[in-house]
């Protein structure tokens, strides 16, 4: 059969040139024949599969190195196949709701949040609201008082959520609120230049019945307890993320990179950034922590874990998580909201 060009194969995928060119450097999907003269390169037709499967899982949010594992890696062993299995766990149980029985089941929340100013910083630029429906954790930058105003304008504008709010309009109440929260930054930048440079990034949780909304921007985040495994369900909107994704960088480099705190996305006055929205389905015995970069950028993860699994009492684990923090230098504000679900 006849090779396809460059083109014809991005096109029959719905692959971007450049999203080819990545995949083949990352031995993906490499061409079939590159012209030794010219360069340019042939893919067969039998390669459609793979590229569309690649296509599929990329957007479903899975980032390049899972992909690599699970397409690549000579019969992917049993780690390579529980991250593809719990990925797909996590993007079903998120999207794939039965919006009419589930959003009826009366759940409520217990909950509890803590925030500590660290050991090094003169001021505590995070913010949290914590209610019987809506849970926000941001974290503000911009310099001396400036990151408090930001990250309090953002909490300020989702505060009025926390009421019944239909589960239809769970994801539009987070994106006006976001976007009215944008809108008071740049007012107060343009009333006063100094206030220029301020921006936070939030994650918050809002609840209709069993309905969940998740908005979130930057590097705050929020995980998941369920069956006794702790998924993280947002993506840090960071250039180290973004790198892991690319699989320019192993986990190992994340602790020493440079422009590790570097943000891709925040809410500032500048930039017209999308949150990442998203309806999930929360159940019966669910744990909840939403946290600022405080905890995640000097505990490590398995010690997140082992209190999230192991403490019962949503406020003793939110003070051990801040302890944890402490205990590693408090070198920034770290702020901790544990919610657990139960029947109401
Ligand atoms: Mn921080």
């Amino acid at each position: 059969m006849a090779l396809l060009s460059t083109g014809e194969f991005a096109r029959a995928s719905g692959l971007t040139r450049k999203a080819l060119r990545l995949y083949d450097e990352l031995g993906l999907l490499p061409p079939a024949r590159v012209d030794p003269g010219t360069g340019y390169r042939c893919y067969e037709p039998a390669q459609l599969e793979r590229a569309r499967l690649v296509a599929w899982l990329r957007q479903l949010g899975m980032p390049l190195a899972a992909i690599r594992v699970v397409l690549v890696l000579p019969s992917a062993d049993a780690a390579a196949k529980r991250t593809l299995g719990s990925f797909l766990i996590s993007y079903l149980s998120g999207k794939d709701i039965d919006m009419t029985a589930a959003a009826n089941e009366p759940l409520a929340i217990r909950y509890a949040v803590r925030t500590d100013i660290g050991l090094v910083r003169e001021d505590n630029e995070d913010a949290a609201y914590a209610g019987g429906r809506l849970l926000a954790v941001a974290d503000g930058m911009g310099g001396h008082a400036h990151g408090e105003v930001a990250s309090a304008t953002v909490i300020e504008a989702l505060r009025p959520l926390d009421v019944a709010v239909p589960s239809s309009e769970l994801l539009n109440d987070l994106d006006h609120a976001v976007r009215r929260a944008g809108g008071t930054l740049r007012d107060m930048a343009a009333a006063d230049p100094s206030r220029s440079g301020m921006g936070t990034t939030l994650t918050a949780l809002l609840w209709s019945g069993s309905q969940l909304g998740l908005v979130h921007i930057g590097d705050t985040r929020a995980y998941l307890v369920r069956d006794g495994e702790v998924f993280q369900i947002t993506r840090d909107h960071t250039l180290v993320q973004a790198l892991l994704d690319d699989g320019k960088i192993t986990e190992d480099e994340v602790a020493s990179h440079p422009k590790r705190m570097l943000l891709l996305r925040a809410l500032d006055a500048h930039h017209d950034f999308e949150p990442d929205l998203e309806l999930r389905e929360a159940q019966a015995g669910d744990r909840y922590l939403l946290s600022s970069d405080g905890l995640h950028a000097t505990v490590d993860v398995d010690a997140i874990a082992n209190v999230l699994l192991t403490v019962a009492d949503p406020d003793d684990a939110a003070a051990a998580l801040i302890k944890l923090a402490i205990d590693g230098g408090g070198p920034d504000n770290v702020t901790c909201i544990v919610a657990d679900v139960v029947a109401a």
